[in-house]
Parts: C-alpha cells; structure tokens; sequence
C-alpha cells in the first residue's frame, strides 16, 4: 500500500521520503490553491482552448502540436465504449521550456498566467536546490521559477504514460487536480527484471523474449491517485500511470542538496549528452 498523509514540515519531507527514496501521497498539500477548484478541463478550454499545445505517444515522443480546444475535444468526455483508432491515445504534456528552443509551443506564458493559483507545497523545502540550480540562500518555487520538466498533463481516459524512470536521477512531483491515475511503481533494485539496455519493458505487453526475466518483477505499489493528492515519485523508480478518468495533473522534477550523494554518483556515471544538456541550461537563473 502507498502511504497517504498530510504534509510533513520540510524537514522530516527530507528525512523520511526524500533522502531514503520513499514514494509517498500528500492529501492536503493543494488544499489552499485556486487551482483546486479552477483548474478543470472546462475552465482550461475557455481559457487557453486556442494556445497551441505538445502532444506525445505512450511514452515521450512529441507526435504533434494542436489547439487544446481540438485536443479537448476530440479526446475528452468520450463514451465509455468510444471506438478510438490504434495506437495509444494522444497525451498533452504542456512543458514550459526544458531548453534552447525558442519557436515551441512551450507552456511559460500559461504558466505565467497561472501563478497565483498554486505555490510551493508545504512539504517542500524553499533553497537549497541542485536542479534548477538555487544559489546559496536564495528562496525558490515551482510557481514562479522554471523547473526541468514543469508541466500541465492534461490525458483522456485511457492515455497512459509507460514504463520509465525519470532523468536527472531527479524526483518528481505530481499534483492530481483533476480526475483519476492509477500509478504502478517498482524500486530501483528491480532494473534487472524490467529493462536491456536503455529499453524498459511495457507493461501491458512484455516481450518475454526480450525481458525474459520480467515475470520475476514485482511492484512496490499499484494504487490510485485522487484529485487533490500529490505524489512523490523517488529518483531511480520505476513508473506507469494509466489515466482512469480525464485528468490534469502538474507536475515537476527536481534534485535537493540532500540528495547529493546519489546527484555525484549520477553525474560521474556519464549521463547521456541530451540530460547534461538540460543540466546545462537548468544551472544559470531562468525567470518565468
Ligand atoms: O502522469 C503521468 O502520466 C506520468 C508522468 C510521468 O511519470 C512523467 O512524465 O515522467
Ligand atoms: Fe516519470
């Protein structure tokens, strides 16, 4: 079972969950957000349905740029039975800008827009940030700093987001505004049983062949978050989230200095070009 909780202090956040790597659901840390009650498929449309948005595959492959109001309509409040064409179903990850692109439909005028409708949670430490970088006694929120990753995920029931771990050896942080997710999550130990290489194994249809030892796996958790939980995704888990209702979600990666050991370990492994790309751009102070 996944522990649900209201929101520690920062203090015991960090010694409990994110230095030990421990998933965990916050059930109060939107309670004082606008967002809670604003942020719904309806109000999104009305407000931001012509901005141009990213839409992705199962998994991280951008497939194309549509108006939110096409995507909203096309894929939202469908029939429980609705006869959807092969393949997964699209998935909105509006991501402010995650690097040197200018010219990309990325989400920082929205998020701009949207400011002060949510604030840092209150479990989360104020300094003390590696990624984005937060120069010493600097104060920082995902609100109104750009963090790797930040997003709006708006998904249809029956999107899903595969298999994976998140780079950066970065935690992630997810806010369920709106609808339901089911998340399936695996400890890092179990990398063996769930990939070859740089490839993980999709859930839904394993290729024994190539996984052959994927039957030995077992989940930490399986489980459903509620609108208004939020979730701690640790560095190095393994992670699907099927979306069970049409859903909004928020979310955003980060490292913390309290989990340098594991950041210097990761930065001495030889990531890959395009994560030290990120690093790269994620080091100097970003205003959004
Ligand atoms: O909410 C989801 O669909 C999963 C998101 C996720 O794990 C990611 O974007 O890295
Ligand atoms: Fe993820």
């Amino acid at each position: 079972m996944i522990e649900r909780r209201p929101s520690p202090p920062p203090e015991t956040f960090l010694s409990h969950y994110l230095v030990p790597h421990r998933p965990v659901v916050f059930t109060d840390a939107m309670d004082r957000w606008e967002a809670r009650t604003k942020w719904t498929p309806a109000a999104f449309r009305e407000r931001f349905g012509s901005k141009l948005v990213q839409v992705y595959d199962d998994l991280f492959k951008l497939t194309s740029l549509s108006p939110l109001s096409q995507y909203l309509d096309r894929y939202f409040d469908a029939p429980p039975d609705a006869a959807r064409s092969p393949g997964p179903v699209p998935y909105v990850r509006w991501y402010t800008r995650l690097r040197a692109l200018d010219r990309f439909p990325w989400a920082d005028e929205v998020f701009r827009q949207l400011r002060e409708e949510w604030s840092l949670p209150p479990f989360l430490p104020e300094d003390g940030y590696l990624l984005p970088f937060c120069p010493p006694g600097r104060r920082i929120s995902p609100n109104t700093t750009p963090f790797p990753a930040r997003g709006l995920f708006i998904s249809a029931r029956g999107c899903r987001t595969r298999l994976h771990k998140d780079p950066w050896q970065s935690d992630a942080i997810l806010c369920q505004l709106h609808g339901r997710k089911r998340f399936v999550l695996y400890e890092p130990s179990q990398a063996p049983l769930l990939t070859q290489g740089t490839e993980v194994v999709d859930l839904d249809a394993p290729d024994l062949e190539r996984f052959p030892r994927f039957p030995e796996a077992r989940p930490f958790v399986d489980f459903e978050l509620e609108p208004g939980e939020t979730l701690l995704i640790p560095q190095g888990w393994y992670h699907q989230a099927d979306t069970r209702s049409d859903s909004i979600s928020l979310t955003w990666n980060f490292v913390h200095q309290a989990t340098w050991p594991d950041f210097a370990r990761y930065l001495t492994s030889a990531p890959p070009q395009a994560e030290l790309d990120t690093l790269t751009y994620f080091s100097g102070p970003h205003e959004s």
